[in-house]
């Protein structure tokens, strides 16, 4: 096991790497910015080092700095957490070159998945099933026509290096393609400095449901069930939940079987997310995540098993400490995103925080960096916390949700936690009856009502 860990990353996530690490009595670096001297995750780490003035791309992001931390430290890994360096093949490829681990996949697997055409061949040749579509980039407007009549509109063009909903565009009918993939390619081209494009069928009502993967890097590997993560906010998940309602036993076997097979096929190392859309009762596969994420804690909630322990274990070279018939799944668990922002306008508001009085109790966790007297700085995102509640099956878990949000405090600045309030009481959340167009059509219908 490692001597020394560098958490790359703050907030809560630095928090729960750390804990992570004590846990297997690993001694902990925090690396930090400027605006972050007073942070959680440089008070609780072994040792700290500052890094950067507040904008990330000169912190957080920058690769000479968080290197020279390592070497300084004599950290013999590096834990990148979500977002930042943690996609960032070049970096893991640096890393390996001074002979510091990369806590996550081989470069090649991150590079792969970061390029969506070249992601959704691999699934394809893995056996996983995919979206209906051109079978990789598509060149010109004669070419995109022919593919967009085989399977059908409307279609949705999307851009190789996107991901994340940037740089797609609806063709409803034929006269809308040659505008769709001009806009998209010229989007493509000015937010990722590629322009490459390719075609798909778009689904209207779908469910997004993303499965859980871990690997050991030699040809064996296990899923951890799905994560139904429909409810979001211009790509921005707010409330996510497994297992899904929209799951029975039997989709779930078969989609897991299929993905855990793959990623072993694959030789992945570490932890990994499929992410698929759902609808009438078939799976297709959009992208692939290759990094811990934000709503991990929903599958370590329903399984037992500590992801982070996991990924630590698997880049020290250990094999994974389960099989797939180790793993079952207990209850129901959701996760509600805390975020410094207006419940209404979602406009950031950092700041102060004047009182925090986080919930507790049977089934209630807390992944949160915030402390009373802290000010959030206006430089990152605005994610202050996660609440993530537990019950044995999903209306005693939303009960407990319901409790949960009515103990919960966040006061100086404004935070989320209102809109969460509201939600628990939905009828449609409460049927599970939602698909990734349902909160926007929610929240404009709240935005009318107050007009
Ligand atoms: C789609 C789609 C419909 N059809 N692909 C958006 C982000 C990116 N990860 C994939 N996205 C979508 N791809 C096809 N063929 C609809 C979306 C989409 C979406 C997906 C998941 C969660 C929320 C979404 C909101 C709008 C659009």
């Amino acid at each position: 096991m490692f001597n020394k860990v560098l958490i790359a990353n703050r907030g809560e996530i630095a928090l729960r790497v750390l804990r992570a690490c004590k846990e297997l009595g690993i001694s902990t670096v925090a690396v930090h910015s400027t605006a972050d001297a007073d942070a959680m995750h440089v008070r609780l780490a072994d040792e700290s080092v500052c890094i950067g003035p507040p904008p990330a791309r000169d912190s957080y992001l920058n690769i000479p700095s968080v290197l020279a931390a390592c070497e300084i430290t004599g950290a013999d890994a590096v834990h990148p957490g979500y977002g930042f360096l943690s996609e960032n093949a070049r970096f893991a490829d640096i890393l390996a070159a001074h002979r510091i681990a990369f806590i996550g996949p081989s470069a090649e697997h991150i590079r792969i998945m970061g390029d969506k055409i070249e992601a959704k061949r691999t699934a394809a040749r893995l056996g996983i099933p995919v979206v209906p579509g051109s079978e990789g980039a598509v060149d010109n407007d004669i070419e995109a026509m022919r593919i967009a009549k085989e399977i059908g509109f409307p279609v949705l063009v999307k851009a190789a290096a996107g991901g994340g909903g940037r740089g797609m565009k609806v063709a409803q009918t034929p006269d809308e393609l040659p505008m769709a993939m001009s806009t998209a390619r010229a989007e493509a081209r000015s937010a990722f400095g590629d322009d490459q494009l390719y075609i798909e069928k778009y689904l209207g009502k779908p469910r997004h449901i993303e499965i859980q993967v871990l690997g050991d890097g030699r040809g064996d590997a296990v899923h951890l069930g799905e994560r139904d993560c429909s409810l979001q906010r211009r790509h921005q998940k707010i409330w996510e939940e497994a297992p899904s309602p929209a799951l029975n036993d039997e989709a779930r076997g078969r989609i897991g079987a299929i993905v855990a097979d793959a990623i072993a096929k694959l030789g992945y190392a570490g932890v990994g997310t499929v992410e698929f859309l759902y609808e009438n009762g078939e799976f297709y596969f959009i992208e692939m995540n290759t990094r811990l994420q934000v709503e991990h804690p929903v599958t370590e909630m329903i399984t037992g098993i500590d992801l982070v322990n996991e990924q630590l274990r698997v880049a020290s070279g250990s094999p994974l400490s389960m099989s797939q018939d180790d793993i079952s799944f207990n209850g129901h668990a959701v996760e509600c995103r805390i975020n410094a922002e207006d419940p209404a306008t979602f406009t950031p508001s950092p700041g102060t925080i004047r009182y925090f009085h986080p919930p507790g109790g049977l089934g209630v966790r807390v992944d949160s960096a915030i402390y009373h007297g802290y000010n959030i700085p206006p430089h990152y995102d605005s994610l202050i916390g996660k609440l993530i509640v537990h019950g044995r099956n999903r209306v005693e878990c939303m009960m407990r949700l319901r409790r949960a949000l009515d103990e919960f405090v966040v006061d100086g600045v404004r935070s989320t936690v209102p809109l969460f309030r509201r939600l628990v009481d939905d009828v449609d959340i409460a049927n599970g009856m939602y698909n990734i167009h349902w909160l926007e059509k929610y929240l404009s219908r709240s935005q009318d009502m107050t007009e």
